[in-house]
């Protein structure tokens, strides 16, 4: 069986969704984009023989689409999901599920609702094999309990619109999700502490910022964020145990000596640091589409504690640092929890 996407939302990250869909992903066809810009809606679409539509409500209803996919701006994703369920059809949503954890448990109500899971969230390095791995040895026990990891976020730039509160929001929110899945525990407070900002940020940004958090069996969590560290796109990841620590590779690169030295190229973006387990996501989500079975990435629950984690992280920057308890509710057992 193909299974038929239409795409709401055909910006930068959209068109790259398409691509693989396309390309990459077997088993999957994109048969129907929308964009507020009609124009781009219909370049793209055309692009893959897809249909343009004017709107996201008539994508998720119209006949040729099996199963949608948000990459439209943030605020904009609590209203199609729900539409999606409404139409009980299974969504794929780029991070943030939304923007608010109110909208978070609209969401989470309706797939509770529906009775079974339709909606996964884009966070995409669950499906990285550095993390995967990582995530074995943890589990496997052989490092004992875990009790600190240390992480660095870091983008070489960021525009104008780049806001102190999207260090949390839009960068540590990977951390966020893919730490509490490595940990298989729940982060419970968020402490957020600023050290000198870099002279090359815009005057408006909080830039580098520390961000400290503790996990309900007690894990210490150190994350620097620096999103102008003008070198390159630098992820790092150590988790420290017991009786031993594990660290996240740096992608393979071949090794250039010349010129009296001797070095590696340091990636530039996102994009093709994660290019792999963006593939990974997207052929396991389309796999299970096709058995029709629930999706196994991240869920809705996950989308909303990624939020509230986020607040509270924005709440301490915002009240100069101080230590901000999560207020998150009880996990269901629809996902998992014992509420
Ligand atoms: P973008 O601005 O390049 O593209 C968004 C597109 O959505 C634009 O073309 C815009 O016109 C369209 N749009 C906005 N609202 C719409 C609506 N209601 N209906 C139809 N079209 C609409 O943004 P982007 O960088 O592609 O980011 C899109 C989403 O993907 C964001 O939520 C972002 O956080 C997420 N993202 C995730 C990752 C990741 O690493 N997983 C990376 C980048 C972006
Ligand atoms: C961006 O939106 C992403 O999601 C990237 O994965 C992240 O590394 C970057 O910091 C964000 O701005």
């Amino acid at each position: 069986m193909t299974v038929r996407v239409g795409v709401i939302g055909a910006g930068m990250i959209g068109q790259d969704h398409i691509r693989r869909l396309t390309e990459v992903v077997t088993g999957a066809a994109v048969t129907a984009v929308t964009d507020i810009d009609a124009a781009r809606a219909a370049e793209v679409a055309a692009r893959v023989g897809a249909t343009a539509l004017p709107t996201g409500t008539e994508l998720i209803d119209s006949p040729d689409v099996d199963a949608v996919l948000v990459t439209s701006w943030g605020p904009t994703h609590a209203e199609h999901v729900l539409d999606a369920i409404a139409a009980g059809k299974p969504v794929f949503c780029e991070k943030p599920l939304a923007t608010t954890a109110e909208d978070c448990l609209r969401i989470v109500d309706a797939e509770r609702a529906h009775g079974r899971r339709l909606v996964q969230v884009g966070f995409m390095r669950r499906f990285d094999a550095g993390y995967r791995q990582m995530k074995e040895v943890i589990a496997s026990g052989s490092l004992g309990a875990p009790l600190i990891v240390h992480c660095a976020h870091r983008n070489p730039a960021v525009p104008d619109s780049y806001t102190s509160a999207m260090a949390a929001q839009d960068t540590a929110v990977h951390e966020i999700d893919v730490l509490r899945w490595l940990l298989d525990d729940e982060i419970v407070s968020a402490q957020v502490i600023t050290p000198r900002a870099t002279s090359k940020r815009f005057d408006h940004l909080k830039d580098p910022q520390i961000m400290y958090f503790e996990t309900a069996n007690g894990v210490r969590i150190d994350l620097e964020v620096f999103v102008n560290c003008q070198y390159g796109y630098d992820i790092q990841c150590e988790t420290v145990g017991e009786e031993g620590l594990v660290r996240l590779p740096d992608p393979a690169a071949v090794g250039v000596r010349t010129a009296g030295r001797h070095g590696t190229a340091v990636l530039q973006d996102w994009k093709g640091r994660f290019a792999e387990a963006f593939d990974t996501e997207f052929r396991e989500w389309v796999g299970a589409v096709a058995a029709g079975t629930e999706p196994t990435g991240p869920s809705a629950w996950d989308g909303y504690a990624a939020t509230v984690i986020t607040d509270a992280a924005v709440r301490s920057l915002e009240a100069g640092g101080q230590v901000v308890t999560v207020d998150m509710k009880p996990r269901p057992a629809f996902y998992g929890g014992t509420a």
